[in-house]
């Protein structure tokens, strides 16, 4: 396997590993015991485990903050004799009662306080799981109907809980992983455009960067690669959700590749080509098996993403560039187009 910049480590996260249920059936798989999911990281090729909170430390609302330390002290002795390291905590901050109408944009300022407060245990989570990274999956921010609240506001009041989290921790960094839709209508922070543009309002913008996740980029409208770039251009591309979807539907977490093979392509081309990695990124998949996989198949999505990344990096080396400059420059792009697809089929051109 050619390789131009050397090893990738790839992260994924405990929820990728699920039972099938979706909104119309219920679970279809037994449920994996996170100590068991984490046997199976090293054997499938991945070394780094992403986190919610409550992946980390479970019903962390009903314990102590003593109590929930002392979870996560222990998960990190487990992370450690499983030889893998955890990536980020993103805190849960849609699924309790307090986060029906928003987190840290709720109009309930009581509900707002508890969204700041649970980010913080996050944080300490984090900590001590001995990684700085808190990723912010804005999922109940934006609107139902735009009457029901102020977006100018909601900016602001987003902006208020990053700084509050940026005082919190003089190490930590905030990944905002930005999605247009679902489960609100309208999210007011749908692209790592407007995720980029927010960092510029707190009070550190060099702590605050993005995670892209290709279903999320291509939900909004936009090729994911082109979205990698645009981060990666401001020095902001901290993770990837690498995975994949099929035109503008519900989020499908499709394998990697499995619905546009170029488009993976150009991401792992434009993540190769501009050293993604060197400073310690992982690449994270964020996959769900099809609800018709049996038991014994339960994985498989995560190890053929990965397989699919690395040959995607054969066809990145591979690539016949003095040929593609040569198209470029005679400004042949119907010939461009047809070369590149065959040597994505294998096929000679
Ligand atoms: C939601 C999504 C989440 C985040 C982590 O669509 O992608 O899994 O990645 O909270
Ligand atoms: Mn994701």
């Amino acid at each position: 396997m050619a390789k131009i910049n050397g090893e990738y480590r790839f992260s994924f996260g405990p929820w990728n590993i699920h039972e099938g249920e979706d909104p119309f059936g219920p679970v279809v798989r037994r449920p994996v015991a996170l100590s068991r999911k984490l046997k199976l990281y090293k054997g499938l090729g991945f070394d780094g485990v992403q986190f919610h909170d409550d992946d980390a430390v479970p019903d962390l609302d009903s314990k102590s903050h003593e109590q929930v330390m002392k979870e996560a002290r222990a998960l990190k002795k487990r992370l450690d004799s499983e030889g893998l390291t955890a990536e980020f905590v993103a805190p849960r901050l849609w699924f309790a009662r307090e986060t029906i109408d928003g987190a840290y944009t709720s109009n309930d300022p009581k509900c707002r306080r508890y969204a700041i407060d649970r980010s913080k245990t996050s944080i300490d989570i984090a900590n001590v799981l001995g990684t700085n990274r808190i990723v912010l999956w804005l999922a109940r921010e934006g609107s139902y109907i735009r009457e029901t609240k102020n977006p100018r506001e909601e900016v602001l009041q987003i902006v208020e809980a990053l700084n509050a989290m940026l005082d919190y921790d003089p190490n930590v960094r905030i990944l905002i992983e930005p999605k247009p839709n679902e489960p609100v209508d309208s999210a007011i922070i749908p692209s790592i455009g407007h995720a980029i543009g927010l960092s510029y309002l707190t009070c550190d913008p060099a702590r605050v960067g993005g995670l892209v996740e290709s279903a999320h980029s291509i939900l909004a409208g936009f090729d994911p690669s082109d979205d990698m770039a645009y981060a990666l251009a401001h020095d902001k591309l901290w993770s990837v959700h690498l995975n994949d979807q099929s035109g503008l539907k519900f989020d499908e977490d499709k394998s990697f590749g499995s619905a546009d093979l170029r488009r993976a392509f150009n991401q792992v081309r434009v993540l190769e080509e501009y050293s993604y990695g060197r400073n310690g990124e992982w690449v994270g998949l964020d996959v769900k098996a099809m609800r018709t996989q049996k038991q014994a198949g339960n994985t498989k999505h995560l190890a053929n993403s990965r397989k699919t990344f690395l040959m995607l990096l054969d066809k990145v080396a591979t690539l016949d560039r003095d040929l593609e400059a040569a198209l470029i420059k005679a400004r042949d792009y119907e010939e461009l187009d047809r070369y590149i697809l065959c040597h994505l089929m294998g096929e000679k051109y």
